[in-house]
């Protein structure tokens, strides 16, 4: 039976601007993290999950795909078209920070940077597309990184309060779909990505996290204050990375484990966010791991005063867990963690594919907040090949796509309140976490490899067809 979506359910397509804009020192921009993170997959993926990294550039050892991006910048006006032929109702960008504040502590932003995202919301206007902004995705100001230390620096709250102020003013018009800080609870995994810094060692790693994400939890309740009084029904959204955690078996000491983990990593920011408060079972996880968090007076008030309005997450792989891992199950499970799953295939990257844990997901976010909720990121990253007559049969990923909005569907019957859907690289981009080109998630393919050759020409792949037509029947067709 066909699966049925909502009225006016936001289909589209999710990118971040570190990811596809390049022009790196274009229109006054300053430099950001993406910047400073080098390309292909040893080299990035061992740098985020390493410690004592200085932020440095060196083009010797190091590509920087970042920097050219797909040429998003000069190349917006094509790319939009391209999603408005295949009928986008939503498209997720991000603003890069330094753009607007070239260093991020200036007290006056940059014109340019703020004329750049005016003349890409007129494009998506022109097209009826609704933009949904994504204030934060790893890109801050390199700066504040070197000079302040990333979000440990209770500072950073100050100085992304201005940049709000200010995006909010030039925009109220243009964009009413916000999102704060990108993965929010990913920052204790991957904590330069999030929060800007490199933990100096192990064990200061979760202290300086934590830390970190109170000063985000404030800066997130000031924006949705400053936002819902600067423009009217605008709609500001926190957003999640959000991976179930399965017990490995029905050990209850594992079922204990998986529980306790899912708690610390899918709920604890969601429930700051959306309920205002620290859930209760955050005293003792701080009290047992050491972590004091340094508060101001009020900064408790604030967070109560300045809960989202939705939810919105990335979803792409669960993760199986138990509590005493033998070395050889250690690493053998997801990139976040875990052991590898026997009723689950996985993407060339490792990445578990698993449909059906959408639904599991949305149903556990809903059951617990009732809250309206958005599939922000969602998608297969995987080598395609150009045939000779230059066509992309791309089928992997319409079976992935198609079983996961299968999935999304039968959560709206469950009774999920569910806003839209936007897959992650809707056109293909430079990868978050592994730095590469080859790691496609597009529906347009971009000649750019990760050598660095490439002419930047965009083309449909057989994904884009199909696509238009799920967006054309409102998901009846998939
Ligand atoms: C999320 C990020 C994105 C994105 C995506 C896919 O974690 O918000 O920026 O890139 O994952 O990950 P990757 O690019 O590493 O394949």
């Amino acid at each position: 039976m066909a699966v049925k979506f909502p009225e006016g359910f936001l289909w589209g397509g999710a990118t971040a601007a570190n990811q596809l804009e390049g022009a790196y020192q274009e229109g006054g921009k300053g430099l950001n993290l993406a910047d400073v993170l080098p390309g292909g997959k040893e080299n990035r993926l061992k740098l985020l999950a390493s410690t004592g990294f200085d932020f440095e550039i060196d083009k010797s050892k190091y590509t920087y795909p970042n920097h050219e991006g797909i040429d998003f910048y000069h190349r917006y006006k094509e790319d939009i078209a391209l999603f408005a032929e295949m009928g986008f109702k939503t498209f997720r960008l991000s603003i890069a920070w330094s753009r607007i504040f070239p260093n991020g502590d200036e007290l006056e932003p940059n014109e340019e940077g703020l004329a750049f995202y005016d003349r890409v919301f007129d494009e998506l206007a022109k097209y009826n597309i609704e933009p949904l902004v994504t204030i934060a995705h790893y890109e801050t100001p390199l700066h504040l990184i070197k000079e302040y230390g990333g979000w440990r620096n209770r500072k950073l709250v100050e100085f992304f309060e201005r940049y709000v102020t200010v995006l909010f003013n030039r925009y109220k018009d243009k964009v009413k779909y916000w999102l704060t800080f990108n993965e929010i609870n990913g920052a204790t995994h991957m904590p330069i990505l999030g929060l800007g810094f490199s933990p100096e060692s192990e064990e200061t790693r979760l202290q300086d996290s934590f830390q970190g994400l109170h000063h985000q939890f404030v800066a997130s309740a000031k924006a949705v204050q400053l936002g819902h009084e600067i423009i009217p029904g605008s709609q500001i959204g926190c957003m999640l990375i959000y991976a179930p955690v399965y017990s490995f078996d029905s050990n209850p000491e594992n079922v204990l484990y998986a529980q306790e983990e899912a708690r610390i990593f899918n709920n604890f920011c969601g429930d700051i966010q959306v309920r205002g408060e620290y859930p209760s079972f955050s005293e003792r996880y701080f009290r047992e791991n050491n972590i004091n968090i340094e508060m101001e007076n009020g900064d408790l008030q604030l967070i109560k005063g300045g809960t989202v309005d939705f939810i919105s997450f990335s979803y792409y792989m669960s993760r199986t867990d138990k509590k005493n891992k033998t070395p050889e199950e250690i690493g053998q499970g997801n990139l976040i963690g875990g052991v590898k799953n026997p009723f689950l295939d996985a993407s060339d990257w490792g990445w578990e594919i698993d449909p059906v844990g959408l639904r599991i997901a949305l149903n556990e976010l809903y059951g617990r907040y009732q809250v309206p909720l958005f599939v922000v990121e969602n998608g297969l990253g995987a080598y395609d090949k150009v045939e000779e007559d230059g066509s992309i049969n791309d089928d992997y990923r319409i079976e992935y796509l198609r079983e996961h909005i299968r999935a999304m569907g039968e959560a709206v019957d469950d009774g999920v309140e569910l806003m839209g859907y936007t897959s992650w690289g809707c056109i293909d981009l430079v990868s978050a976490s592994s730095g590469e080109m080859s790691k496609r998630y597009g529906f347009i393919y971009v000649d750019k490899q990760d050598d660095g050759t490439g002419s930047f020409e965009r083309s449909r792949k057989k994904s884009f067809y199909w696509y238009k037509n799920v967006i054309a029947t409102n998901g009846e067709e998939l």
